[in-house]
């Protein structure tokens, strides 16, 4: 049975859907300077904002209008909690003020006033994949051990600022999603970072990875001194990697690729980094500032809960170097044949939840959350019912509710929400378009920029609300 109190909400980010990124003295986020991307085609990083691009964060939705009539919606829906999360940059323009901005902190205290008075909990982020970007041009983001202290400093603001209104935390959004150095898109999103040509991209990674681990850290310490009830977690991008079959290489193939996206979660939760990786810091040559100092912080700012983002499972075949050197994301993932994807090639696999939750309760023993999970698609309004009638998506959330629910009663797992990605219609973080659609809300709003940005309900939205009235029980 899932707890009584058991958070059944609906996850957003900041710059995927509020909009008004000139409005109320907000900064510019890096999030600003991503161009609109295509069907398979990642976003554009561009050297600030430049004149006739399509910048599809500037506008979103404008939840930073809309807010009201859409916290009403959510209300009715039945959510008992919003994870969201807050611009860095309407709190601090450019990141290295001194003093906050305080038009910024207003406008999250109005909304977290609009939550709470429908019995909304809101749930925050502190990053969900932006920085301002005047810290990546002036200090090359995480790469620079300043911006630490900048992000402390921003955490213990909002902590200060919320400790009555917010009780759940998590501060950076998908951390270990950077891995992937090979794109420029995750890194630069995470840590600001802006590759050089030339440079080696892998080591940077790394560095900049453990700045923000003990950023956070930090903020984790400073947030419990604030308020002792706050329940701060980590955000862990969970993508199970099977391996392809039972050859004995492929499982240590799959060993190795699974060590490699996850370790983070260890220096998360235990403070510490696993063997592994400093074997393989050692292997590589690489010699990280990592000082003892950073090792106690790790230690005294372990999380509450893990947080995880859960889409689709992936598979890996043996490249021939692993275990004894490495595998090669780019080559060697391959597709599963015993799931279907999506449109977007993200194989759907809902025992790959329960797997997932699993493999974190087997070592971490903390609460777990899945803060984000979800099936994006392009909606069409039926013109017979006049609405979009999503049976698909229903069909992706009801097998991982089950997954999810099998997680808790068969294996013991101590859960603490479920908050389904993008339930009202945003822009795509990864190829930012409008039209890949979460939603259990429609906006009338295409990849162009054109609509009314008119709300309206579509079926997964009854669905849902059936769902969070029943604790689950009836899906
Ligand atoms: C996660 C991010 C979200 C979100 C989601 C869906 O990785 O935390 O911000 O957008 O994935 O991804 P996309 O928007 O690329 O479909």
């Amino acid at each position: 049975m899932l707890r009584k109190d058991f958070l059944w909400g609906g996850a957003v980010a900041a710059h995927q859907l509020e909009g008004g990124w000139q409005e109320g003295g907000k900064g510019v986020s890096v999030a600003d300077v991503m161009t609109v991307g295509a069907h398979g085609v990642p976003r554009r990083i561009t050297d600030g904002v430049i004149e006739g691009e399509n910048y599809p964060n500037h506008e979103a939705i404008q939840f930073y209008h809309h807010y009201k009539e859409d916290v009403k919606l959510f209300a009715e829906l039945g959510l008992k909690c919003f994870r969201t999360s807050i611009a860095w940059t309407r709190i601090f323009p450019k990141g290295d003020e001194t003093e906050p901005n305080e038009a910024g902190l207003q406008f999250y205290d109005d909304l977290f006033d609009e939550c709470l008075k429908h019995g909304i909990e809101p749930v925050i982020t502190l990053s969900h994949f932006e920085m301002p970007y005047h810290l990546v041009t002036e200090y090359g983001g995480f790469r620079n051990r300043k911006v630490v202290d900048f992000f402390a400093r921003f955490a213990e603001v909002c902590f200060t600022r919320y400790k009555d209104k917010v009780k759940y935390w998590m501060t950076f959004n998908e951390i270990n999603n950077q891995a992937n150095y090979v794109e420029d898109f995750a890194p630069f999103t995470n840590s600001g970072l802006k590759y050089v040509e030339g440079e080696d991209r892998e080591q940077i990674m790394y560095q900049a990875a453990h700045y923000e681990l003990v950023a956070s850290a930090k903020a984790v310490a400073i947030g419990h001194a604030i308020n002792p009830d706050f329940q701060i977690g980590c955000m862990i991008a969970m993508v199970p990697i099977y391996p392809y079959s039972c050859a004995p290489k492929d499982m240590m193939a799959a060993t190795v690729a699974m060590q490699r996206r996850y370790w983070f979660t260890d220096v998360h939760c235990n403070g510490e980094y696993p063997s592994y990786i400093d074997a393989y810091f050692e292997r590589k040559g690489y010699q990280l500032d990592r000082t003892e100092e950073d090792f106690d912080v790790l230690k005294k700012g372990t999380v509450d809960y893990i947080g995880f983002s859960y889409y689709m499972s992936f598979a890996i075949k043996d490249n021939g170097k692993a275990p004894a050197f490495d595998y090669d994301e780019a080559h060697d993932l391959v597709r599963n044949p015993n799931v279907d994807a999506s449109d977007w090639g993200w194989q759907i696999d809902p025992m790959g939840l329960r797997y997932a939750m699993n493999w974190f309760n087997d070592r971490y023993e903390r609460p777990l959350f899945i803060v984000e999970n979800g099936f994006g698609a392009i909606d069409e309004i039926d013109p017979e019912t006049n609405r979009v009638e999503d049976d698909y998506r229903i069909d992706y959330l009801k097998a991982h509710i089950e997954a999810m629910k099998e997680a808790v009663e068969y294996d013991g797992i101590d859960l603490m929400g479920y908050t389904p990605w993008g339930f009202i219609d945003l822009v795509s973080a990864g190829t930012g378009e409008m039209k890949k659609r979460y939603g259990f809300i429609y906006v009338d709003k295409d990849n162009k920029g054109k609509g009314t940005l008119a709300r309206s309900k579509k079926k997964s939205f009854d669905w849902y609300q059936q769902v969070i009235a029943t604790n689950g029980e009836e899906l």
